[in-house]
């Protein structure tokens, strides 16, 4: 355990390794850029230090969840749970179940080593609503160690609204639900049963079941304050030309966001469609669906899928280091560092803010309309550009144009560098992964893999180390901008 503990300095220098449910947990509205002049300063206080409902917040902060509930009273054809997997991140995996009581002192080990802790979750492995009892045990346990930490659950929603009272009283203030359709003729394609009222239903009288359950639980979630976020599973040939009729339902009943992921579909997962050759969307075709929902219900787009027992920063997972075989019976923990860390996390961010806000606004003068482009950054965390290359378990990518820098999403890969070498292997599935992308910023990369991304078309950046993002990416697209400008670029 020890060298686990994140410094606070991370925050300005980078420190952090990263990488990373229920269907899952598990914008360019409140999602990805939301800052406190765009909306309440009581709402504000709601979400900014929490990971998935703020864009921002996701570079500062961290959630663990907590797989105390295993048992699910639905199926999807998209999932396929597994109790002892270390090697998957994907929603719906976890490496161990647990109890209360386990689950409190994992919170509180997490607590003690991580300071940018903010949230604790319970998605999963099956359905935290279901298996309510666990889920409310849990959490009166922890808010007793623990009172300033966010609870979040996720759920299906078949359950949920026998459940809306018992959520208020535990101040659980943040509430997912997954929803794929609001049709029950598609929600049959996705939906083999359910088990309701003591017994099973199929097909469509079962999604119109769900449907009317899930419509219930966001109405009665609205009434009571509870901040609303929505999943979507982006099913391509089966609910991609549907989901604006879920957004807009969902926007009609007072989700707060609207988070569409990606199916993740693979036969090795042994799950319905991954065996039966559905596949899942493109990062391109992902993007689609998301630019054509803006203006809707506001949108997230820095999802990473996360296990049923995630420990981190989004693109990270500490889960292997906190196995209740890592931890001590009684943790020792002490708040400052939390405290601490909060501190100079709202001054950093402030400052970041009043930086991205010089940098973009010089865009929009230049007379030529540049295209806009796409940009992958290797980051560790912090809004800055502080990783290597080779080191990247993800890229975190930004359009750029003229109206500024937006966050648009992420694309995992495997790490280039393997232990001192790189690997060929490795690149290809990188250079796939960043198909369509203009450039890439780093900290720092290696002669080879720069001449292979040129190969392909992509620019590597090397000379913003440690800035910002929106800094650099500003800098970088108006030095273009400059060179239409001049008739050169
Ligand atoms: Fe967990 Fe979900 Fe709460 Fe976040 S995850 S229960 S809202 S604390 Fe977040 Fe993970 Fe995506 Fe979920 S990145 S799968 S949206
Ligand atoms: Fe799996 Fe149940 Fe979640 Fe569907 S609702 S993804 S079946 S755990």
């Amino acid at each position: 355990m020890a060298g686990l503990i994140i410094p606070l300095s991370s925050v300005t220098t980078a420190k952090t390794a990263a990488r990373v449910g229920t269907s899952g947990c598990g914008a360019q509205a409140c999602g990805s850029k939301a800052e406190p002049a765009d909306m309440p300063a009581a709402l504000w206080e709601r979400i900014k230090d929490h990971p998935c409902y703020s864009e921002e917040a996701h570079h500062y902060f961290a959630r663990m969840h907590v797989a105390v509930a295993p048992a699910c009273n639905i199926q999807c054809n998209y999932c396929n749970r597994k109790y002892d997997c270390a090697n998957e991140s994907r929603p719906g995996v976890t490496s161990e179940r647990l109890t209360p009581e386990q689950a409190a002192r994992k919170v509180l080990a997490v607590a003690a080593k991580v300071p940018q802790l903010s949230v604790l979750g319970i998605a999963g492995p099956g359905d935290s609503m279901y298996d309510a009892a666990k889920t409310f045990a849990t959490f009166r346990l922890v808010e007793k160690a623990l009172p300033d930490l966010k609870f979040c659950v996720s759920t299906n929603g078949l359950a949920l609204p026998d459940h809306i009272e018992s959520l208020a009283g535990h101040n659980i203030d943040h509430v997912t639900v997954t929803i794929n359709m609001v049709d029950p003729e598609i929600g049959a394609r996705i939906y083999p049963w359910i088990y309701f009222r003591g017994r099973r239903h199929h097909g469509v009288e079962a999604a119109r079941i769900l449907h009317e359950r899930q419509m219930e639980s966001l109405e009665r979630l609205a009434e009571k304050g509870v901040l609303i976020k929505v999943n979507s599973v982006l099913i391509p040939g089966i609910n991609d030309g549907h989901l604006a009729e879920v957004n807009a339902a969902i926007k009609a009943r007072g989700a707060f966001l609207h988070n569409v992921m990606p199916l993740i579909s693979d036969p090795a997962h042994g799950t319905r469609f991954g065996l039966t050759g559905q596949r899942g969307p493109s990062p391109a075709e992902l993007k689609a669906v998301q630019d054509r929902l803006e203006g809707g219900a506001n949108l997230m787009r820095h999802c990473r899928q996360c296990r049923a027992d995630a420990v981190g920063m989004l693109g990270e997972d500490l889960s292997q280091d906190f196995t209740l075989g890592k931890i001590e019976e009684a943790p020792a923990y002490d708040p400052e560092p939390r405290r601490l860390y909060r501190e100079v996390v709202e001054r950093e961010r402030a400052d970041r803010r009043a930086a991205a806000a010089t940098a973009t606004a010089g865009l929009s003068r230049s007379s030529r309309a540049e295209p806009a482009r796409l940009v992958a950054v290797c980051t560790k965390g912090g809004g800055r550009i502080n990783q290597h290359f080779g080191h990247a378990g993800e890229f975190q990518i930004y359009e750029v144009d003229s109206a500024g820098v937006r966050f648009v999403g992420h694309r995992k890969v495997e790490h280039y560098c393997q232990g001192g070498w790189g690997d060929d292997d490795s690149l290809d599935g990188i250079l796939a992964a960043l198909a369509g992308i203009d450039a890439v910023f780093v900290a720092k990369i290696g002669r080879c893999p720069k001449q292979d991304l040129a190969k392909a078309g992509i620019e590597a950046v090397e000379g913003h180390a440690t800035e910002y993002i929106e800094t650099a990416l500003a800098a970088w697209y108006a030095q273009r901008q400059a060179g239409q400008d001049r008739g050169i670029a």
